[in-house]
């Protein structure tokens, strides 16, 4: 197998104007591969750490050029010469690396940049689909995806203080199948709205009386498109608590579940507050989804099992910094019958890697943000490839 050569890292922008960093890779057979890292806007006090140059006026403190003198000069000094033929082997040596429990010395954005692009290589090199080189010959189940199609929050400059709004076409028989209802739907919403401008993951971003009347609204966009809410297509909400001013309440929940065809809540309440995500999913028969509660990390995620503090964990490579802590975090879940959603950032690239990612690891579902956008559009384009790559063998996963 070929072995490194050269890493070189340069400072890009992601779908937000925000600096982020990109690494490439040679290996000694004259291949490259290439990644960049996405950034979130709701992000978890336990997620890992992205160095910024907090110092640097002429980005407004956003930069991230030490993130890349990292990579150009410790990470690349140091992985000279390592074969590519050990992803644990690389990502082991980028945490010892740094050292810390949240990267905090070098930097989740250095690291995952090049636990990435190093993954890409490899795949390459071995000449397969990097889907088929991060999952084995039986990785052929497409997610069902969650597409993010009213924005609130902190991605959108707009009244609704839940973050999304999401649409999931659990009944489509195909990935493309999904794709095309759900492309009915949004068009159909978009007819229905006065304000068609859009948040930062390509929903719709308009002013309505309540988050009610945003549900309410979607169901309609799904019976126009000539499908039933809650069987053929259902609705899910990331509420993001840790970013509201006052926190929602079971009863509310309760309400919202018995009221409308939800199936699927993510962060319903703040980082720590075990108790009542506890009771929520034992009370519920839906999915629950551990975003910043869990932040893609095992210690994390093992409390969440022991104590049943939800059903489903979101999976976000920059919340952990390495591909294998993120692959021994969804086996983990997958073990444990949790359900594993792959997701982008609210600030992402045109890499695609999550696509390669969900079905390499047969994750029931994929949240990449609405059909606008090319960052978002990018994703669900890649999951068609992987599609007709897979021809007859290929398969969508139930929820
Ligand atoms: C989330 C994500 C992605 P952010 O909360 O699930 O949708 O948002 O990247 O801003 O954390
Ligand atoms: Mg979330």
């Amino acid at each position: 197998m070929a072995k490194i050569k050269n890493i070189k890292a340069r400072q890009v922008f992601d779908s937000r104007g925000n600096p982020t960093v990109e690494a490439e890779i040679y290996s000694d057979n004259g291949n490259k591969a290439s990644a960049i890292v996405p950034s979130g806007a709701s992000t978890g006090t336990y997620e890992a750490f992205e160095l910024r140059d907090k110092e640097n006026k002429n980005y407004l403190g956003k930069s991230v050029f030490m993130a890349i003198e990292n990579v150009n000069v410790l990470i690349a000094k140091t992985l000279k010469d390592v074969s590519l033929d050990d992803q644990n082997k690389i990502d082991q040596i980028l945490i010892e690396l740094d050292g810390t429990d949240q990267k905090k010395k070098i930097g989740a954005n250095s690291i995952l940049a090049v636990s990435l692009a190093a993954c890409k290589l490899t795949a390459i090199e071995k000449n397969v689909s990097l889907f088929k080189h991060l999952g084995d010959s039986n990785s052929s189940q497409l997610p069902i995806p969650l597409l993010n199609i009213i924005n609130g929050g902190v991605h959108a400059k707009n009244n609704l203080d839940i973050q999304e709004f999401m649409i999931r076409p659990d009944k489509a028989k195909s990935f493309t199948e999904a794709m095309r209802m759900s492309f009915l739907v949004i068009q159909n919403l978009k007819l229905m709205l006065d304000n068609t401008n859009v948040g930062d993951e390509g929903g719709f971003a308009p002013n309505l009386k309540s988050n009610e009347e945003a549900i309410k609204i979607i169901i309609k966009a799904i019976e126009k498109s000539g499908f039933k809410a809650g069987e053929d297509i259902s609705i899910c909400l990331d509420v993001a608590a840790n970013e509201l001013d006052k926190q929602k309440t079971l009863e509310y929940y309760s309400k919202l579940i018995k009221e409308y065809p939800i199936k699927s809540i993510e962060d319903p309440f703040g980082e720590d507050d075990w108790e009542n995500w506890k009771k929520l999913t034992k009370n519920n028969n839906i999915q629950i989804v551990g975003d910043d509660l869990f932040a893609t990390n095992i210690k994390r995620l093992e409390r969440g099992i022991k104590e049943k503090s939800a059903n489903t964990i979101l999976v976000k490579l920059n919340q952990i910094g390495t591909v294998t802590e993120t692959l021994n975090v969804i086996n983990l879940a997958h073990k444990n019958g949790f359900k594993t959603i792959i997701s982008h950032r609210s600030g992402d690239t045109e890499d695609t890697f999550i696509a390669d990612l969900a079905v390499a690891t047969n994750s029931s579902q994929i949240k990449t943000g609405s059909l606008t956008r090319s960052e978002r559009v990018a994703k669900y384009n890649r999951l068609l490839r992987i599609e007709d790559e897979l021809g007859n063998s290929a398969k969508i996963a139930k929820v």
